[in-house]
């Protein structure tokens, strides 16, 4: 006998279905909002801080912005926006920065963040930390309940010397929680990854919280060879999540 089983309700038409990079655009777009002429702009770096230095340049083109002087937070994105046409300077010529606008790999209930998947988080860190505003534009995919809940990687910065001693001793530190470590690597080939300032990238995971984010912040950066890690407590000043039911903005 034939089984009758209710239709499936059939799918909404393709151009009500926001992709994820729809839902990148929408909060870059938002975030760009509170970009006013004469600002310095710090330039994040990644898919979602693409659009948003994609609509800086086009809302420059169309003369409704003025006087804006960008601050780039990697080679990338320092490409992109000569490509734009956006004026660029960079911290020591402007050491206090209005706003930067930057995506995230993780976003917690206090908005810490997880950055530096995409490999940039020293400079990003090193702009961020001296804006006055920090927007961070997410998809509501990076919401996690505590910093490396995503089970994804926190990716610590390290000088090429004896990376591996670096790994280990990494590794170390967070035992209690279930961590594990490995280099980066090229996507292309067994080479490691090089970050914009010749360094190597340690990508650490853990199994369980790692408790107290100052303290664990604390102990990466005694370790000798360690350049920066991707933690960013307390840095955002407010976070723009898209998701399929709209926008909302955490602030602190
Ligand atoms: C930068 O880009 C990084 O700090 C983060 O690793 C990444 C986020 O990438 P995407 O916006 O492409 O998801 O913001």
């Amino acid at each position: 006998p034939t089984l009758m089983v209710p239709a499936a309700a059939p799918p909404p038409p393709a151009s009500l279905v926001l992709t994820q990079d729809d839902l990148k655009k929408i909060a870059a777009y938002k975030a760009v909002e509170h970009v006013k002429s004469g600002m310095v702009l710090g330039l994040g770096t990644g898919s979602t801080a693409k659009h948003a230095v994609n609509r800086i340049a086009q809302l420059l083109n169309q003369g409704k912005l003025k006087d804006i002087v960008g601050i780039p937070t990697s080679s990338t994105t320092h490409e992109q926006a000569v490509n734009l046409g956006i004026p660029l300077s960079d911290l020591d010529s402007h050491p206090v920065i209005d706003l930067a606008i930057d995506g995230a790999d993780e976003v917690d209930p206090e908005l810490n963040l997880v950055k530096g998947r995409g490999g940039s988080l020293l400079r990003e860190k090193m702009v961020e930390s001296a804006s006055k505003k920090f927007v961070v534009i997410v998809d509501e995919s990076k919401l996690v309940n505590y910093v490396g809940g995503s089970k994804l990687a926190m990716p610590v910065e390290v000088i090429p010397f004896c990376w591996s001693h670096s790994l280990n001793r990494l590794v170390a530190l967070f035992a209690d929680s279930g961590c594990v470590g490995e280099l980066r690597k090229c996507v292309t080939g067994e080479k490691a990854y090089v970050t914009d300032n010749g360094n190597y990238i340690i990508d650490l995971y853990f199994e369980r919280d790692i408790g107290d984010l100052n303290e664990a912040s604390d102990a990466i950066l005694r370790l000798p060879g360690i350049v920066e890690h991707g933690m960013f407590i307390g840095l955002a000043t407010s976070v723009i999540v898209a998701g399929v039911d709209g926008v909302t903005v955490k602030t602190k």
